[in-house]
C-alpha cells in the first residue's frame, strides 16, 4: 500500500529521533515540587523566547487556554473571543464548565479581530452588564485558515484593552507559524499581549504539551489552576525534553510547511468546482470549498481516505488540509493527483 499522506492536522507529526533520544535521557524530578530540571529548563527557555517573566508547561493547548482564562476571569464575567475561535468552538464549553464566565463571540475579518469591534465589545460599567474580564486573540487563526493577526492590529487592540484595564490573552497554538510567516519574532508578537499559550505538539512536532507564559504573579496563580485541573505532572521532564528541541530546532523549518500549503492551495484552486481563498493561506492550513463540485464533503473525505490521503471535513462544504513535517512536497503532489482523480470518480 502507498504511503499514507496525513493532512488532517499538524498534531499528527511524529517526534524526531533526537526527540526520542532526549526523552530517554532526560534528567527528571518531581515537577509538582518544582524539582524537574528539564521542565524548569523548558519553562525558562520559553519565557525568554517570549519575553515574559515566567512560563508554565501544561499538558495541552486547551489546558493552557483554560488555565489562563480561569486565572483571570471569574463567575459572572465575560470573555471576548473571536466568533469561531478554538476557545469558543473546540474546547467543550470549558469556560462555562470551569469558570462560569460567558464568552462574547466577536466576528473577526478572516479570523483577525478588528480593534473597532473590540472597543465596542468591551462593556461599560453598568449594573445590567457583565464585566469584561479578558480579550482572547487566536494567532494563527485555525478555522479562518491559519491567518496571522498583523502586529499593528495587536498594537491597536493592546492599547484599547489597556485603556479599559482589560488583559489580553493570545491563543498562540501556532504562534511560531505566525512568527515565521510574518518575519516578526515570537517575542515581538507576544509583547502586545499579557498572557500567551503556544503548542509544542503541532508543527513543532513534540509529542505532548504546550506552554503558558506571562508575568510571574500570573504564572504563580496559573500553577495552582493547572494543579486544580489535574495538570500537575511528576517526572514530566520526559515530555519537556522534546519540547526543548521543538523550540531550538524545529521553528525555522515551519517555512517549508508554509510553502507546501501555498503550493497545495494553488493546485487545489485550479481544480474544477474547488475554491480556496488564497488570501487566507498565510501559514500551514488550507481550507478548500468543494461546493462547486456538488460532491458531499463526507463522501469526499472518505474517498480520499480510501486512497491514502487524510483530511478533515471542516464545514458543510469545506475540507481542511494542514501541511506538516511528515508530508513532503512530493507527497503534496501525490495528494493533489489523488484529489483530482477522486473528484472525477465521485462526481
Ligand atoms: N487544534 C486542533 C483541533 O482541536 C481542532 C487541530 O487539529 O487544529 N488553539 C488552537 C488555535 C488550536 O488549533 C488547537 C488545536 C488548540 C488551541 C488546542 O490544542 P490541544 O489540541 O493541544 O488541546
Amino acid at each position: 500500500m502507498a504511503k499514507r499522506i496525513d493532512l488532517r492536522s499538524d498534531t499528527v507529526t511524529q517526534p524526531t529521533a533526537d526527540m526520542r533520544r532526549a526523552m530517554a535521557e532526560a534528567e527528571v524530578g518531581d515537577d509538582v515540587y518544582g524539582e524537574d530540571p528539564t521542565v524548569n529548563r523548558l519553562e525558562t527557555l520559553a519565557a525568554e523566547m517570549l519575553g515574559k517573566e515566567a512560563a508554565l508547561f501544561v499538558t495541552s493547548g486547551t489546558q493552557g487556554n483554560q488555565v489562563a482564562i480561569a486565572t483571570i476571569a471569574r463567575t459572572g464575567e465575560e470573555v471576548i473571543a473571536e466568533a469561531e475561535s478554538h476557545i469558543f468552538y473546540y474546547e467543550a464549553a470549558a469556560v462555562s464548565a470551569f469558570v462560569g464566565a460567558q464568552i462574547r463571540q466577536v466576528p473577526g475579518r478572516k479570523g483577525v479581530l478588528q480593534p473597532t469591534d473590540i472597543k465596542q465589545a468591551i462593556r461599560p460599567r453598568d449594573v445590567h452588564q457583565p464585566r469584561t474580564a479578558l480579550i482572547c486573540i487566536e494567532n494563527t487563526h485555525n478555522r479562518a485558515g491559519g491567518t496571522v493577526t498583523p502586529v499593528h492590529v495587536l498594537e491597536e487592540i493592546s492599547s484599547i484593552a489597556k485603556a479599559s484595564g482589560v488583559p489580553v490573552h493570545m491563543d498562540g497554538a501556532r504562534l511560531f507559524n505566525a512568527a515565521v510567516a510574518s518575519g516578526r519574532s515570537a517575542k515581538e508578537i507576544a509583547s502586545h499581549v499579557d498572557t500567551v499559550q503556544f503548542c509544542l505538539s503541532k508543527g513543532l512536532s513534540a509529542p505532548v504539551g504546550s506552554v503558558l507564559a506571562g508575568s510571574k504573579a500570573f504564572i504563580d496563580e496559573a500553577r495552582q489552576w493547572r494543579k486544580r485541573m489535574g495538570g500537575g505532572l511528576r517526572q514530566a521532564g520526559i515530555l519537556a525534553a522534546p519540547g526543548i528541541l521543538a523550540l531550538t530546532t524545529m521553528v525555522d523549518r515551519l517555512a517549508e510547511d508554509h510553502e507546501n500549503a501555498r503550493y497545495l492551495a494553488e493546485q487545489l484552486s485550479a481544480l474544477p468546482g474547488v475554491t480556496v481563498d488564497l488570501e487566507t493561506v498565510q501559514t500551514n492550513i488550507v481550507i478548500a470549498d468543494i461546493a462547486g463540485t456538488e460532491v458531499d464533503v463526507n463522501v469526499f473525505v472518505q474517498a480520499l481516505r480510501d486512497e491514502g490521503v487524510l483530511s478533515s471535513a471542516f464545514g458543510p462544504t469545506t475540507v481542511r488540509f494542514v501541511t506538516n513535517k511528515d508530508v513532503s512536497r512530493e507527497d503534496i503532489s501525490t495528494a493533489v493527483d489523488v484529489i483530482a482523480n477522486v473528484l472525477k470518480q465521485v462526481r
